[in-house]
């Protein structure tokens, strides 16, 4: 089949321009290394690939060839990408980057021998962002988040989860929410927000641990839920946060207002988080260093997504590794997120995070693209994008290079060169 449109435009450069004509769709991108996502595995690559949408769903992804009629008239804007990987927009599935000041100074500690729980146990670590989350106002909260994201953005993801979780008091953990909603319709991405009313004890109970637990269970949970600025919940079940019989009560209260469950599980310490979580149809288990095989198990017969966190392994200098093997072994779908957060991940790229996943965890490159697109999406509970395929949300990415495989290949720096959400073009 010939065509008649012209190779003369680049990425980034200028398209043609048929808003005046009865174009079908509102934007098209020719010559694309399509990567799916469709299918059970691997990377659905479609090569000469085309991808069309309207109204922020796409409308074709496929072959060139397979296109009706001459392209250049197909859509308001049709470009050449000449080759260029084009994949769906990235999803930052686990992430804590709505928070006041920062940490280095507890990475310098724990390089100059501290350990990570001792220092939270010494009323630093989570506590010591809850103070500074708690000082900042809505808007200087907003100004100090806002660029993390957008640095998520920048490198290709287009939604992201934000938890609570440095309040701990209910205004703080509502004006958390808020902001993290602000972030998603300033940048013009899908923010995702999720509820972390166990996290840490605050200072203020802490010889009153079941009053507290009653607190967010019986008052805060309903107000999240009526105020509608949570998505999900979350807890942290480890030694030095919540017992998993606390965290179950706080599960049965969110289950009764009808919210799906995610949960920090078997991190440092290997408490039945993963089973746990199972138990609740949760979305999804996160961390899993620990877990064993039964945790494994009980993940897939509930079909709890895992989310491997490499940037807090790598950060926190940890050696034990989740069980990758069991989960594959077993068919449990793997993501991957940064976790960003003041204390255990300051990673501000995801990409970097799926590079670190395959180094560090063995994953493969393909899993990782996975991890950050398709099995992300079932981790949010979102069934409308992570694949690039008729009647989903127009998340697009076409990136500097050809090869999927590039993509967790390159440690650092950004290679996203468009970047489009809900159909449009968005910047960092
Ligand atoms: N996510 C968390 O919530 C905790 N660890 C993790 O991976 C604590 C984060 C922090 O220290 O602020
Ligand atoms: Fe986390």
């Amino acid at each position: 089949m010939e065509w008649a449109f012209s190779h003369a435009s680049h990425v980034g450069g200028p398209c043609c321009d048929n808003a005046e004509m009865d174009a079908i769709w509102d934007h098209l991108l020719l010559d694309c290394t399509l990567a799916t996502l469709t299918g059970d595995s691997g990377y659905g690559l479609i090569g000469h690939g085309a991808i069309g949408w309207r109204d922020g769903t796409i409308e074709f992804a496929g072959p060139m060839s397979a296109l009706q009629g001459n392209p250049e008239t197909l859509a308001a804007r049709v470009e050449s990408m000449h080759g260029a990987l084009v994949t769906p927009g990235l999803i930052d599935c686990h992430t804590h980057l709505v928070f006041g000041g920062d940490r280095a100074n507890e990475f310098e500690m724990r390089l100059n021998g501290a350990n990570y729980e001792a220092i939270a146990r010494a009323g630093g670590g989570i506590l010591s962002s809850v103070s500074a989350t708690r000082a900042a106002s809505e808007d200087e909260l907003f100004a100090q988040s806002l660029p993390r994201a957008q640095a998520l953005l920048s490198d290709g993801v287009t939604t992201l989860e934000i938890k609570s979780g440095y309040g701990l008091d209910l205004d703080t953990e509502l004006k958390m929410l808020r902001v993290a909603r602000r972030i998603g319709a300033k940048l013009g991405i899908t923010v995702r927000t999720t509820f972390l009313g166990l996290h840490a004890l605050p200072p203020e109970f802490r010889e009153r641990r079941d009053d507290y637990v009653s607190m967010v269970c019986d008052e805060w949970l309903p107000v999240v839920a009526q105020n509608g600025l949570a998505d999900a919940v979350d807890a942290f079940c480890e030694g030095i946060a919540f017992t998993p019989d606390e965290v179950q009560r706080y599960f049965e209260a969110a289950r009764k207002l009808g919210l799906r469950v995610k949960l920090h599980a078997d991190q440092l310490s290997d408490l039945g988080g993963a089973t746990l979580a199972a138990s609740f149809d949760g979305l999804s288990a996160d961390h899993l260093e620990c877990t064993d095989e039964a945790g494994v198990e009980a993940m897939a017969r509930a079909g709890t997504v895992a989310v491997l966190l490499p940037g807090s392994y790598y950060a926190l200098c940890e050696t034990r590794a989740p069980p990758v093997s069991a989960m594959r072994e077993h068919h449990v779908p793997i993501a991957i997120a940064t976790d960003l957060n003041p204390g255990t991940s300051p990673l501000r790229s995801l990409r970097l995070g799926m590079s670190m996943a395959c180094t560090l965890f063995r994953l493969t490159p393909a899993e990782a693209l996975r991890g950050a697109t398709v099995n992300a999406a079932r981790a949010l509970g979102l069934g409308d994008r992570g694949v690039l395929a008729v009647g989903q949300r127009a998340d697009v990415v076409a990136w500097g290079v050809q090869k999927p495989a590039e993509l967790a290949y390159w440690i650092g720096g950004a290679l996203a060169a468009r970047i489009f959400a809900g159909g449009s073009e968005v910047h960092a």
